[in-house]
């Protein structure tokens, strides 16, 4: 049966009848001004849209690509000429195109059986975004919305012929966000007006269903793209088509609290797939069956009478099989990723018609529990805590925004690529953020094969928005066709309905004070009175939290804008702090859930230097600011940089913008080392005030949209910072952490265990060193005990007593604490080290007695395979003294096994795992190292050590900055 009838053009393959509409892989784009606007009947029809307020460019016309958008076809067909995208201020050059109205046009060959369908429609997938689609110069319908499916109805106007014209015009999202905004003004203001003049972005984002932060972000240019960004078909037919399948599992008796990998609920899990359909009847009633199989577990068919309503039907089935055939879907680092192929198959009465769509299912429960933390003293609040499998896991991870500002460009592989990235270091979390974009499909499979769970934004963003009925409607239609699409993926955690908009209500961010109750009002018939019931209906198997941050249930009881958002004791936190000494932490708050905190730094030179040319090679540069986003981001970030290290003397050269680019990365790194840290330490106890039970550190951000300022860990392109190095230790299932009692002179250390079991007589090794001695001066093991599932104190030593720090790191006129410094590691009890050894700085690297190191890569060796990759190399790194934030870098695509580490001793082996097949030769031709004394802009050789040994040659002090 070849019923129904279904083009799909993206899919160029695996398209049987793709022969029969050929023509309609050929698109044009054109201005609305343009050539194909040849017929009168057309350009009349421009009229009844609205007055356009662009400026006229010279008519254009080149090839089109469906999916895709104007500034892809633009740069491929040369018309955008000044090079790449992101080229140096190419984000300003190319804004024209975002304020032009712009035409995608093709021709339809439709054969006439397709017409003796009942109903006959083109569905888009996505439009982006105010657009208008015709068939035949008649206007079958319009979108206004980027995240939301449309289905058109063109059964009267196709003809049986091969020159069937479509149209799709889009206007300028610039314009049509304006316009709203104008008019939703003449009643009252919905702000922001506009984005701080440091986005370089345009205004009134939050007027149009669209990716928010297309129009800039503090983190991203604004490319606001027009056109058919997902996939569209054309189909015809008589019954039912499968569109979306929802599952849920609820296992009927209790999982164990913790995991057990033999544990499979079977019969006694209420399993249920609920499959939405569009129908070919507005309303009534269709006949037929549905066939439900699980994998190879269960097939059930099933007769039924699906009830249509407004060309829809809902049909709900459960799934019954027998037991222990299906096994339990885990976060990384739990256990396995079993996923299950559910497929509806759908065949009409008659036997004449079919459809099926196939998904793939986890079977796992996820809760967002917030208990009260004291049920004997609710004052202390609730917990935010996730439990998967009715296990509590900490979520560790980081907050995704997309991957390119144009969503077509983010290729399948790239995706795996950043996900593969978030899963090597210990990942099990990542916040989708509300101000890009409902992920592609790929993204959420990749997500739920490796185990990544999805704290899902709802795209909303640092912004009031309107609620006036069309924007309702359109949300309606938005989250409908999302919840519905993504429902069933096991890794999505919860839904959380926007991003930093009860704060910025309550603290007024956008000079919203002087009419607080008409925003707040707006604020819950936005996100608690239309979009909540609507998720719940579709999906009550998560939690849905009306904010990011929010204090949770607390902030529901208060009315919905926290009178204290932020609240440590509820609920998530977001915490930015660029003032004070982020390597103390001291100021650190001990939330229950940190789900955004960062710190910007720069990409490596290898990417900016793509984008850039020799006279934005420095960190004043026009360029640069003009990479930087975030208001008083420079100064903050030379601050912050010169608390701990010396900042390179702006002498023009290249040497110097390296320097810099690679202290940035430096500072970023130890500082949110520091904080998630502090984080993980408090997952297991509270203070006085109640604060701690820490659950969640999910720093801000993974991935970067462009070659800028950025708080990533990832760049653009995929080449890891400093920070990702960093965090692969941080998140390691069992860490030791050390906190510094300043009056009392002593460190205390901390193991955070994820695993399961106590570890008895473990042994942690702290290590002193001088920072001119290679290998410590004095190491003291002590046998602990270390708690299951837990982060518990296993030690406490003092730095006189146990480490005789006032002896060992005497030197002049030196302060002890910048002459040496502690290194830890833990054991297990057969001596096995199972923790990355971790170190701390006792003062800042600025004061400290350092020598110049002089490091150098020594043998390499390879390649042989490893489960990172086939082509990993074996490197030795050597030094002549204690070196800091060790540094190899290549030109080739590939990472390191560690980075940007402290080498206390004389040689340290890493691996190099290239992303494709390269030789010894090729790495080591390309690859260097340096580290933190390779910034300092004179260096005195061993040689000349002054007689004085009170003065050291390298004392900061001595050294005279050009
Ligand atoms: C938070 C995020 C983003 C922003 C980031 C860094 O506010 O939600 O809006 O990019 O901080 O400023």
């Amino acid at each position: 049966m070849s019923f129904p009838k279904t083009w799909v053009w993206a899919v160029v393959s695996g398209c049987l009848l793709l022969h029969a509409l050929a023509a309609a892989n050929r698109w044009t784009l054109s201005t609305d001004y343009g050539s194909t606007m040849r017929k009168v009947g057309r350009i009349l029809k421009r009229s009844a849209l609205p007055p356009w307020l662009l400026s006229k460019v010279t008519a254009i016309t080149v090839g089109g690509q469906v999916p895709g958008g104007v500034y892809s076809d633009l740069l491929a067909a040369n018309v955008l000429s000044e090079g790449d995208l992101y080229y140096r201020y190419n984000d300003l050059n190319y804004r024209w195109v975002s304020k032009e109205n712009w035409t995608y046009s093709s021709v339809l060959n439709v054969d006439a059986d397709v017409l003796s369908y009942t109903r006959v429609v083109l569905v888009f997938e996505g439009l982006d975004t105010a657009a208008e689609v015709f068939i035949n110069d008649m206007s079958v319908g319009k979108s206004t919305n980027m995240f939301a499916r449309y289905v058109f109805d063109v059964k009267n106007h196709l003809k049986a012929s091969s020159d069937n014209t479509i149209d799709i015009w889009f206007e300028s999202p610039v314009e049509y966000a304006t316009r709203q905004y104008n008019i939703q003004s003449a009643n009252y203001v919905v702000p922001p007006k506009c984005l701080p003049s440091d986005y370089n972005g345009e205004c009134h984002a939050n007027h149009i269903r669209k990716m928010q932060s297309s129009f800039s972000w503090d983190w991203g240019p604004a490319f606001p793209n027009s056109g058919v960004w997902k996939n569209w078909k054309l189909t015809a037919w008589n019954s039912l088509i499968v569109s979306d399948i929802l599952f849920s599992a609820v296992p009927t008796s209790p999982l164990p609290s913790v995991p057990d990998h033999n544990f499979k609920p079977g019969l006694e899990c209420h399993c249920q797939s609920k499959v939405w359909c569009d129908a070919a009847v507005a309303s009534g009633e269709v006949l037929g069956s549905f066939t439900i199989t699980l994998g190879d577990i269960s097939t059930t068919k099933h007769r039924v009478t699906a009830q249509v309503s407004n060309y829809e039907a809902l049909l709900e089935f459960n799934l019954v099989f027998s037991e222990n055939l299906v096994d339990l879907w885990w976060p990384n680092g739990y256990g396995a990723q079993p996923l299950y192929k559910l497929t509806a198959y759908w065949e009409n009465e008659n036997q004449t018609e079919n459809s099926t769509k196939v998904v793939k299912v986890g079977f796992r429960t996820v809760e967002l529990n917030q208990d009260y933390v004291d049920l004997n003293d609710t004052s202390k609040g609730r917990h935010y805590r996730v439990y998967v499998n009715n296990v509590f896991m900490f979520m560790k991870g980081s907050n995704w925004i997309p991957a390119h500002i144009l969503p077509e460009m983010v290729t399948p592989e790239y995706t795996r690529y950043l996900l593969q990235a978030a899963a090597d270091v210990h990942m099990n979390c990542l916040r989708v953020w509300g101000g890009g974009i409902y992920e592609t499909d790929v993204f959420y499979e990749i997500a739920d094969e490796l185990g990544i769970l999805l704290w899902e934004d709802l795209m909303f963003a640092c912004s009031m928005y309107p609620v006036n009925q069309a924007f309702l409607d359109t949300v309606k239609k938005e989250i409908v066709t999302q919840v519905r699409r993504l429902q069933h993926h096991p890794s999505i955690l919860l839904w959380a309905s926007n991003n930093e908009n009860e704060v910025a209500l309550r603290d007024n961010w956008y000079g919203t004070a002087f009419n607080f109750n008409q925003y707040k009002e707006d604020y819950i018939t936005l996100y608690v009175d239309t979009i909540r019931p609507l998720v719940l209906e579709l999906d009550d198997s998560r939690s849905y939290v009306v904010s990011s941050p929010s204090n949770g249930i607390k902030s529901e009881n208060d009315g919905y804008i926290s009178q204290k958002p932020g609240d440590t004791l509820y609920g998530d936190v977001h915490y930015y702090n660029y003032i004070s000494n982020a390597w103390v932490g001291d100021q650190t708050p001990i939330p229950r859930f940190s789900s955004e905190y960062g710190f910007q730094s720069w990409p490596s030179f290898i990417t900016m230097r793509d984008v850039t040319i020799e006279e934005d090679w420095n960190r004043e540069s026009p360029l640069m600011y003009h990479r930087q986003h975030h208001p008083l981001g420079q100064p903050e970030l030379a601050v912050q940089i010169g608390i701990h290290m010396h900042m390179p003397a702006q002498d023009g050269s290249l040497k110097a913008y390296q320097d810099y680019l690679y202290l940035s990365q430096i500072h970023q790194a130890v500082a949110i080392k520091v904080e998630t840290e502090i984080y993980r330490r408090w997952m297991s106890e509270i203070n006085e005030k109640g604060e701690g039970y820490t659950s969640g550190a999910l720093y801000w951000q993974l991935d970067d949209i462009w070659q800028g300022a950025s708080w990533a860990s990832i760049e653009y392109g995929g080449r890891w910072k400093m920070l990702h190095y960093y965090v692969k230790k941080m998140f390691s299932p069992v860490i030791i952490i050390s906190s510094f009692i300043e009056n009392e002179n002593v460190v205390e250390l901390y193991v955070v265990n994820e695993w399961f079991q106590n570890m008895t007589n473990a042994t942690v090794v702290v290590s002193l060193h001088r920072y001119d001695t290679l290998g410590p001066v004095k190491t003291v093991n002590k046998s602990v005990h270390v708690e299951a599932a837990a982060s518990s104190r296993v030690a406490t030593l003092s730095m006189d007593d146990d480490l005789d720090q006032v002896t060992l790191c005497k030197e002049g006129l030196y302060d002890v604490k910048d002459v040496c410094f502690l290194t830890y590691k833990l054991l297990n009890s057969v001596g096995v080290l199972v923790t990355p050894e971790n170190y701390r700085l006792l003062g800042e690297p600025k004061d400290a007695y350092i020598l110049h190191a002089s490091v150098q890569t020594g043998d390499i060796t390879g390649p042989i395979a490893t489960p990172q990759s086939n082509w990993s190399f074996n490197v030795s790194v050597k030094t002549d003294t204690v070196a800091l934030f060790v540094w190899l870098e290549t030109e080739l695509p590939g990472v390191f096994s560690d980075n940007g580490f402290l080498m206390a001793q004389e040689e340290a082996q890493v691996y190099f795992y290239a992303v494709k097949k390269i030789t010894v030769e090729d790495l080591k031709s390309s690859l260097t190292v340096k580290s933190l004394t390779d910034t300092y802009q004179k260096v005195y050789p061993f040689a000349t050590f002054p007689e004085n040994p009170d003065i050291h040659p390298n004392d900061i002090r001595n050294v005279v900055f050009a």
